[in-house]
């Protein structure tokens, strides 16, 4: 078979044992091509099961420059569905030839896909600036065409989120160039823009956003984005023309997880509003530099921009409901709910309550939050790392879409305002998957709106101190946890330890997981003051280890 011919030229590395996990398959570029291969066909079998049009992304993430990894979009635009993983993990770690193709063959059987559909398989690839890339490129393209009638359009060089939304807006009809993803996105902010009561104006550097890309592919895109929007100035910098190294002191991931200022950035910048995003720009933090001391940040997390969106979204829908007009579906109830990981700092949670919403939290892995986040009309879901995005029901959509008709005719409320702003929202945000861009814009815009500073957002509520620490362990999968990791099952006793150390410390909150990418056991801790959180997570690692 074709599939016996072309898979003896990507033979699988002696001694190499990957897991699709929570970010699909990541190691050190060098073992990758026969990964890469298997996830091509594994997209193509996807694609023809669903009758629809499937994304492959390679990237990794915020990882070191010479790891890379690959990962697939499903139809809806999301991650894989967590069904097909299991079979995913099985392909990657195939030792022969012959077995794999006898593997493909029982699970074409078992999941009934059929050759002779009506659609062939149709596959989008991406990839990021990975020196890597290219190469693997090229065995997802042999991985597709191993499957007869395939099809594989190379993207080029994308942010993952952008594959994503490709992926989603063809399979919803759309048109979904690249060119397509920015006109929506700056013509969405735009309209929000104009919607913006008497533009409040800031001072001049105020004004300025600069922006840390990683020296990665989100800050390319960014200069070709921000070019489209004229209100805004944008100075980016690490976007990788400078001979920065990929993710090396830079990033979202460094400066959320470190609290320190990313390479670029100096004691002058003290006060300006500054953003970082991650290696393929799916994660999103802000933060500025203290004028006391150049290394220390105010860090605006993925928490705080969550609390953002939701308040705004909660203004808007409260407009929205103000002096009725008697239309029928006026009293139509939005479920507006927020989706937070264990990981998400206490404040965060309480300030979030005491706005009245419905907080609800998952395990952590951006395929469970945004699952749980589709469960509502609108849906906010965030990881502390800045990965997260807005989700809008069908339904929600098209009451809104009427109810902005119905107002169109008392043209320039404020009621129809904010319906237009929603609308906008819902235009500007991905909702396929988090995406440091899109989540920029929209945050530009609420603070416009708002007339905020950096610091007016940063005060919407103060962190607890938190400590995050990891123990090496021999076997991770000993620590199995349930109530959203945040409570430990087995081995037993240990959560009672853990509940004597927290009762120590005032607003003291701890717990233990084993991480999904790393064999590692992370521990979390925060309480009131810094020195009791650290303390807290000493006390909670030993009991781990
Ligand atoms: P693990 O290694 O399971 O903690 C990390 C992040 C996740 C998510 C995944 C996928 C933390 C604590 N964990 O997972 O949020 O981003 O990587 O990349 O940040
Ligand atoms: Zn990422």
């Amino acid at each position: 078979s074709l599939i016996l011919n072309s898979s003896s030229q990507y033979p699988l590395p002696q001694g190499v044992k990957l897991s699709y996990g929570t970010a699909g398959f990541r190691a050190d570029a060098s073992i990758l091509e026969s990964t890469v291969f298997r996830v091509g066909i594994l997209a193509a079998l996807r694609s023809l099961k669903t009758q629809s049009l499937t994304g492959l992304m390679i990237t990794a993430s915020h990882n070191k420059v010479n790891d890379n990894g690959v990962k697939i979009a499903d139809p809806s635009g999301g991650m894989l569905t967590q069904e097909w993983e299991p079979f995913a993990d099985a392909i990657a770690n195939s030792p022969t030839p012959q077995h794999l193709v006898q593997l493909i063959d029982e699970f074409v059987k078992k999941e009934n896909i059929r050759f002779d559909g009506v659609r062939s398989a149709e596959i989008l690839l991406g990839r990021d600036t990975r020196p890597s890339g290219e190469s693997l490129l090229e065995a997802a393209k042999q991985g597709v065409y191993s499957i007869v009638g395939a099809t594989a359009t190379d993207m080029g060089i994308l942010t993952t989120p952008q594959l994503h939304w490709m992926v989603r807006a063809r399979n919803k009809g759309m048109k979904a160039t690249e060119l397509d993803y920015f006109e929506q996105l700056s013509s969405s902010f735009r309209c929000l823009v104009d919607l913006t009561p008497n533009q409040i104006k800031m001072n001049n550097t105020d004004d300025k956003l600069v922006v840390d890309g990683a020296n990665g592919v989100g800050g390319e895109k960014l200069e070709v984005l921000k070019k489209m929007l004229n209100s805004m100035v944008i100075e980016v910098r690490n976007s990788g023309k400078e001979g920065g190294v990929l993710n090396e002191g830079v990033g979202a991931d460094y400066v959320q997880k470190e609290k320190v200022v990313p390479q670029g950035f100096y004691l002058k910048d003290a006060g300006i509003r500054c953003a970082s995003l991650d290696g393929d720009a799916d994660r999103l933090v802000y933060f500025s530099v203290q004028s006391n001391n150049a290394s220390n940040i105010d860090l605006v997390d993925g928490d705080k921009i969550l609390s953002l969106f939701a308040l705004f979204i909660k203004e808007q829908l409260s407009i929205l409901k103000m002096e009725g007009d008697n239309h029928v579906d006026e009293n139509y109830e939005a479920r507006l709910g927020v989706v937070q990981t264990a990981y998400a700092n206490g404040a965060s949670t309480d300030y979030l309550k005491q706005l009245g919403l419905e907080v609800v939290f998952t395990p952590t892995g951006v395929k469970y939050l945004h699952e749980k986040a589709a469960e509502y009309d609108i849906g906010i879901y965030f990881e502390a790392n800045g990965h997260g995005t807005i989700l809008f029901s069908e339904g929600f959509l098209s009451w809104l879409d009427a109810r902005n008709n119905e107002l169109s005719k008392s043209k320039g409320s404020e009621q129809q305002k904010a319906a237009l702003r929603l609308l906008a929202v819902s235009n500007l945000i991905n909702q396929a998957v988090g995406d440091a861009l899109s989540g920029l814009l929209l945050v530009e815009a609420i603070l416009q709106y708002k007339g905020w500073s950096i610091h007016n957002w940063s005060e919407l509520y103060h962190d607890l101190p938190s400590r995050q620490l990891k123990v090496k362990v021999v076997d991770r999968t000993a620590v199995v946890t349930a109530n959203a990791e945040t409570v430990v099952v087995r081995p037993p006793l240990i959560q009672e330890a853990i509940n004597v150390e927290v009762a120590k410390y005032p607003r003291g909150r701890s717990f233990i997981r084993p991480s999904g990418t790393e064999d590692v056991i992370r521990v979390y801790a925060e309480a009131s003051i810094q020195e009791a959180a650290d303390s807290l997570a000493n006390s909670v690692a030993k009991l781990a280890d």
